[in-house]
This record gives structure tokens, C-alpha cells and sequence, in this order.
């Protein structure tokens, strides 16, 4: 753990870190509130807790804890507990602290049990906390994801492309986007059974996806039915890419428990169209070329 302690006077900072010290903690040390705020910005990825003094010369603690507060909103940084060290004991002084952003507030001198103590309760809420923002993004994470493939789900994908048609916009560059749909999916399940379908999903994608080019994305729109975005790709290039992705499905019989499993797909292709196209018209003309591709004899890429 690291603390950053900041107090005017020598002997009361030193007498500190050496505490903090035998302890087992870090020490970063500031004698005013501009090397508070100096430090802070050095050290705010690793630091676990400020010890800020009120009364010093040049900037006092409440005017760099408000900074630093603002700094951490501004750049959306992790909670960092702050707890002010004050000879003075008046309640307007302790309510000026904890409008400042403190979380505490101890008067001087000090009991370095009561410091200790404090101490410990602030890094509990911050492991809480830390606890909670992890679990948030292991849940953000599963709720973007498809469970059986590990690729985008219809949800993520959209918003990936979304995010694609703005930079396409911006940049004024070339897009093109693609839905793919495994043909006769169901007489695989209903000849081979329902796990093997899901072999055949997971192998489906797997094959596209070692195999996609560095900027493309592979979603699983729902079912056997799957979204690829294809940045910066011209309508010249777009067949071929498209019809590689499909050999790598065709070509190859998937194996499930020793039975080989032939499976072809079906590709609807299209080209952005630029400003004024929305995400949903831009799929559904690649949602009319898959249907052209199935009622024209299926395993083929249609534009
Ligand atoms: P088409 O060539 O016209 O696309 O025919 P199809 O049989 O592939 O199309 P249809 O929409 O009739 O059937 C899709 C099948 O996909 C039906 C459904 O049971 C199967 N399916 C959808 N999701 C899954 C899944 O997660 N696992 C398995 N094993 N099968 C799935
Ligand atoms: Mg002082
Ligand atoms: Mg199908
Ligand atoms: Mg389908």
C-alpha cells in the first residue's frame, strides 16, 4: 500500500512516515497542497491513500484535495480515500473537510491506533469497491457475448458496428458488412443431433476467426446466423474475401465424435452507403442478399 502524506511541518511528517513505515506501507511525502497535487498526479495510479494536513502555507489541504477530487472526476479514476489530519477540532472545520472531499477527518495530535483503525476501514471500502468494478466488467463482458461461441453477441455486434459506420463517416473510408447463415442447419441437428449442431456452430466460427483479417469482427446474430463486419473493404475485393470465409466452412467436413458433418453456408454481402444510411438499412440489404443466395441454390455469396 502506498500513502501520500502531506503535512507543512517536518518533524509531524516524519514522525508519521515512520509509523506508516514499520508498518509496511509506502511513503510519499509533500509539504504543502501543490506538491500534494504535484505528487498526486505523479503517483495516482499506485497511491492507496492521501494523510492531508489543513493548515499550510501556499495551498492549504481542503483547496488540494477540491483539485484533486476534479482531477480524479475528470479523468474518471478509482476512488481514493483522504483522510485530513487537523490540530483544529471545530465542527465547521470538520464539515469544510468532508465537503472537500475528504473521508475522514482526525484531530491532532494523534492516536496512531485510531489511525490505524481508520486506516483499515478505508481500505475495506476500497477493496469493496475494487470488487464491485470488477465484477461489473465481468458482467458487462458476459452480456456482450455469445456463451457457446465466445464472439460478439447480436447486441455487441451491433454496437460495433455502429461504431464502424461513424469511423467510415469520419475518415470517409470504404465498409462493408456481410450476414452469413449455415445452410439446411437443421437437418444437421435433426441427422446428427443437437450437440453436434453446436460443434458445428463453435467450429464455424472458430475457422472464421483465425482466419479473419485484422480490423474484421465476427458476431453471432442469433442461431446459425452470424454478422461480419469488413472494414475498410471496397465492393471490388469483397467477394473473394467473402468467399474464402466460405470455402474455410464447405471445404472441410466438421468432425463430432468421430462422424464427419458436412455443412456449407449462405452469404449476403453489402457496401456502406455513407452518410445518410442507418444501421438497420445497412443490414437489411445484407439480410436481402443471404435471401437471394438461399433461394438461388444456398453456399454462395451474393452481393
Ligand atoms: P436454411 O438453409 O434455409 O437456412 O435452412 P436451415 O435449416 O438452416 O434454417 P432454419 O431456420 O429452418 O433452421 C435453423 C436451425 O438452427 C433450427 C435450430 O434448431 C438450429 N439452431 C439455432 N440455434 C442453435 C444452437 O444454438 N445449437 C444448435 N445445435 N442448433 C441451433
Ligand atoms: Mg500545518
Ligand atoms: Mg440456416
Ligand atoms: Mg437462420
Amino acid at each position: 500500500m502506498k500513502v501520500l502524506i502531506v503535512d507543512d511541518t517536518n518533524t509531524d511528517r516524519l514522525l508519521l512516515k515512520l509509523h506508516l513505515v514499520k508498518l509496511g506501507y509506502r511513503v510519499v511525502e509533500a509539504g504543502n497542497g501543490q506538491e500534494a497535487i504535484e505528487q498526486f498526479l505523479e503517483h495516482s495510479l499506485d497511491l492507496d491513500l492521501i494523510l492531508i494536513d489543513v493548515q499550510m502555507p501556499k495551498m492549504n489541504g481542503f483547496e488540494a484535495v477540491k483539485a484533486i477530487r476534479k482531477i480524479q472526476q475528470e479523468k474518471k479514476q478509482e476512488w481514493l480515500p483522504v483522510i485530513f489530519l487537523s490540530a483544529s477540532a471545530e465542527a465547521d472545520d470538520v464539515e469544510d473537510g468532508i465537503l472537500a472531499g475528504g473521508d475522514d477527518y482526525l484531530v491532532k495530535p494523534l492516536s496512531q491506533k485510531i489511525l490505524s483503525a481508520k486506516m483499515l476501514a478505508m481500505q475495506r471500502i476500497a477493496d469493496m469497491r475494487r470488487r464491485l468494478v470488477e465484477s461489473n466488467i465481468a458482467l458487462e463482458e458476459q452480456a456482450s457475448t455469445d456463451y457457446l461461441t465466445g464472439v460478439a453477441n447480436r447486441r455487441a455486434f451491433e454496437v460495433l458496428l455502429e461504431r464502424e459506420m461513424s469511423r467510415t463517416r469520419r475518415y470517409g473510408s470504404h465498409l462493408a458488412c456481410a450476414v452469413m447463415d449455415l445452410d439446411k442447419f437443421k437437418d444437421v441437428n435433426d441427422t446428427f443431433g443437437h450437440d453436434a449442431g453446436d460443434t458445428v456452430l463453435v467450429e464455424v466460427v472458430s475457422r472464421i476467426q483465425s482466419n479473419l483479417r485484422d480490423d474484421d469482427v465476427i458476431g453471432r446474430l442469433g442461431g446459425e446466423e452470424f454478422g461480419i463486419i469488413l472494414a475498410n473493404t471496397k465492393a471490388e475485393e469483397l467477394l473473394a474475401i467473402c468467399n474464402r470465409y466460405r470455402h474455410l466452412i464447405g471445404d472441410t467436413e466438421v468432425i463430432h465424435d468421430d462422424v464427419s458433418i458436412p455443412v456449407t453456408a449462405s452469404i449476403g454481402v453489402t457496401t456502406f452507403h455513407g452518410e445518410k444510411e442507418t444501421k438497420a438499412a445497412f443490414i437489411k440489404r445484407a439480410d436481402e442478399a443471404l435471401y437471394e443466395a438461399k433461394e438461388t441454390g444456398r453456399d454462395k455469396v451474393v452481393y
